[in-house]
């Protein structure tokens, strides 16, 4: 049967999310119907609304930061059950596909075609809004108080976690602590610059932390972000606007050449390359895991990896959802993942515009909107 949910739709780029209610259809074969009980607003959101993203489809029903509970499962539906707590995952997990079972990814192929269209698998939409169809996002729309996965999509967690704080690990805190151990492998006594505290960079430096690294450098413009990457760990603190020169080269000066591991978690393409020009000659390592603007590219010299320096990307931190964030979800609980820490605003589905504004003035780490 259809149900009614509140949802903020995209109705467009650069305008505000619109609280509507939506018409939701069932979950057909292999889909879940997920009551979303809170949901992280990222980056990576605004970004799509903001029209720079080549994938960004409307109108869609953005959110991809969510903990829900299943509400219904449709046919052959094995792997979860009504009334299970689950954290809904844009990277799948189908455990089948070349890429699931080659051991050296986690970027799922399962349903990557039609969710990178704003649709569910069998090509439909399960979203309507007085008759016209509004499109999916990231295979997750968190922004509305029920949504559909495909089963594969769903990471299932502990009951007892509380799913207004590990929603965040359905992206931001998940992603900085995976890059750095899955992705870039941060070995104890080393070095790490991290460029960007925002939710991802902050995670970084948790993820740095955990690896036992000596030296935690933290890279903000915005130096109201410094007290809570020392509480998280970083050790050293640097503001690329209070140097004349390249932020490369005053790196490369703290660290006696440079430092083993980077990380760029802004997505802007002249960071990227100051990400990878500060790491060490001989074995420096540079993770890029921010998304940069529609057409961007980047460069550096050739030399520059001629001489040893290596270029890395992440999605998700390279964490497979099902398998892994039950384990993540196990460590936030332990403490060991201070979900707190990010949570600097906690609002209401209408005022989500103001996360977006927040965001936009450097004011919060993550705001959670519940339903
Ligand atoms: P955010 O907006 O909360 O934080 C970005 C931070 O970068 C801010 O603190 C800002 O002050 C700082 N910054 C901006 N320009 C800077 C500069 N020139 N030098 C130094 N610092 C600068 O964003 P977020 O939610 O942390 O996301 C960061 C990036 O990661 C985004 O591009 C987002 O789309 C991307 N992302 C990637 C993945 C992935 O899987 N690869 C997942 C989630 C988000
Ligand atoms: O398999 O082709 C693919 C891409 C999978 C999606 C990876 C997304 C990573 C970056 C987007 C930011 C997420 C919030
Ligand atoms: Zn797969």
């Amino acid at each position: 049967m259809t149900i009614k949910s509140r949802a903020a739709v995209a109705f467009g780029p650069k305008q505000p999310l619109q609280i509507v209610e939506v018409d939701v259809e069932p979950p057909k074969a292999g889909e879940v119907l997920v009551r979303i009980v809170a949901t992280g607003v990222c980056h990576t959101d605004a970004f799509t609304l903001s029209g720079d993203d080549p994938e960004g489809i409307f109108p869609s029903i953005l959110g991809h930061e969510g903990g829900g509970i299943v509400e219904a499962i449709g046919e052959g539906v094995t792997s979860l059950a009504v009334g299970d707590h689950v954290i809904p995952l844009y990277t799948a997990e189908c455990r089948q596909c070349k890429f699931c079972k080659s051991g050296k990814t986690n970027l799922c192929q399962a349903v990557r075609a039609t969710q990178g269209k704003g649709l569910m698998p069998d090509g439909t939409t399960r979203f309507s809004y007085q008759g016209q169809l509004i499109y999916h996002y990231m295979g997750c729309s968190t922004f509305s108080e029920y949504t559909v996965l495909p089963e594969i999509s769903l990471a299932k967690i502990p009951q007892d976690a509380p799913l207004e704080k590990v929603c965040l690990l359905g992206c931001g805190v998940t992603t900085g602590i995976g890059a750095v151990l899955n992705t870039a492998k941060v070995q104890a006594g080393s070095s790490v610059a991290i460029f960007g505290l925002g939710g991802i960079g902050l995670a970084a430096i948790i993820g740095a932390t955990m690896a036992k690294a000596a030296r935690i450098i933290a890279i903000d413009i915005n130096p109201a972000k410094f007290e809570i990457a020392r509480q998280l760990g970083a050790t050293d603190f640097v503001n690329p606007q209070d140097h004349a020169k390249p932020i490369q080269d005053v790196i490369v000066e703290m660290t006696d050449g440079g430092v083993d591991y980077s990380l760029e978690c802004v997505g802007n393409v002249k960071l990227m390359r100051a990400a990878l020009e500060c790491c060490h000659k001989g074995w420096g390592e540079s993770t890029i895991i921010g998304v940069a603007g529609a057409g961007q590219e980047i460069s550096t010299r050739p030399f520059q990896l001629v001489t040893g320096r290596v270029w890395r990307g992440s999605a998700f931190g390279g964490v497979k959802g099902r398998t892994e964030l039950p384990s993540y979800v196990e460590k936030a609980q332990k403490g060991e993942i201070p979900l707190d820490t990010f949570i600097t605003h906690t609002m209401a589905l209408e005022q989500i515009n103001d996360a977006f504004e927040l965001m936009h003035e450097g004011k919060s780490i993550r705001t959670v909107v519940h339903f």
